[in-house]
């Protein structure tokens, strides 16, 4: 057996992935130039490296990933024609125009050398805005406000990890490091909009994944926290006057 196909026991490797999509309202007059006008947005899902290029115009998509990715398929609803897409050259990517939410499937086929299965994910495509109310409702918003929403993102960050991987794939893997996600905040746009603080910070921009997003979601977890805290020492202390009170009154009644 050639050394390439031997598998370097104990070793793990990962490499960063997000996966989603990207929808926009398309506008009357864009629709009206559709082969069926009852569509309402035009819509992206793809798989991409984590890290995103400079000029902020996407989602991810900084490093080609088809170093070690041969083919991504993405199962469309069975109302779509050619429901089975097969990508089998970065872009990553799906474009179409549709009505309707529906769950994507995301096959990702590595390389033949790297010896592994394909992943399944599961993406729920996602064209209406993120609550502003931050109430779930299944009834989208009118198309002027979504209009002024603008574009809908909901991306998901994951890593795949190889575990004892042959040597010839992990010589691949490590002459191809990820780019590293940004150390700072670079865009303004939260990726959790739906409880945005105004709609400033929920409208129109591309957001980007960067390194303090886990440390973000630590922080936001430990501020409910003691949010909860003060407000039931709170609802004590109310508690503890009330009950003095009472106690006060009966004894005023008892004097009387
Ligand atoms: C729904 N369960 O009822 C979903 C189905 C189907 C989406 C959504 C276009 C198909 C076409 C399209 O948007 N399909 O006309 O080619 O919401």
């Amino acid at each position: 057996m050639s050394q390439d196909r031997v598998r370097v026991r104990g070793l793990t490797i990962h490499r960063p992935i997000i996966y989603g999509n990207t929808a926009t309202l398309l506008t009357p007059a864009e629709r009206e130039l559709l082969p069926s006008p009852d569509h309402t947005h035009r819509w992206t899902v793809a798989v991409r490296s984590a890290a995103s290029d400079d000029e902020g115009t996407r989602v991810g998509g900084k490093d080609d990933l088809s170093y070690f990715i041969k083919r991504v398929t993405f199962k469309l609803h069975e109302t779509y024609t050619n429901s089975t897409r097969n990508i089998d050259k970065p872009p990553f990517e799906v474009t179409e125009t549709g009505w309707g939410e529906f769950e994507i499937q995301i096959r990702i086929h590595f390389i033949p050398e790297s010896g592994e299965k394909a992943i399944l994910l599961y993406h729920h495509l996602k064209l209406h805005p993120w609550s502003a109310t931050g109430t779930d409702s299944d009834v989208p918003p009118p198309p002027d406000v979504a209009a002024a929403l603008g574009p809908v993102h909901s991306w998901q960050y994951d890593e795949i990890v190889f575990f004892d991987p042959f040597q010839q794939f992990l010589n691949t893997l490590t002459a191809h490091p990820p780019t590293p996600l940004p150390k700072t905040r670079r865009r303004p746009v939260p990726f959790h909009t739906a409880n945005p603080a105004s709609l400033a910070e929920s409208r129109g921009g591309v957001p980007e994944f960067w390194a303090g997003m886990e440390k973000d979601e630590v922080e936001r977890l430990e501020r409910a926290r003691k949010k909860v805290i003060a407000e039931q020492e709170t609802w004590r202390t109310k508690l503890i006057e009330k009950e003095k009170e009472l106690e006060r009154l009966k004894r005023e009644l008892g004097e009387s």
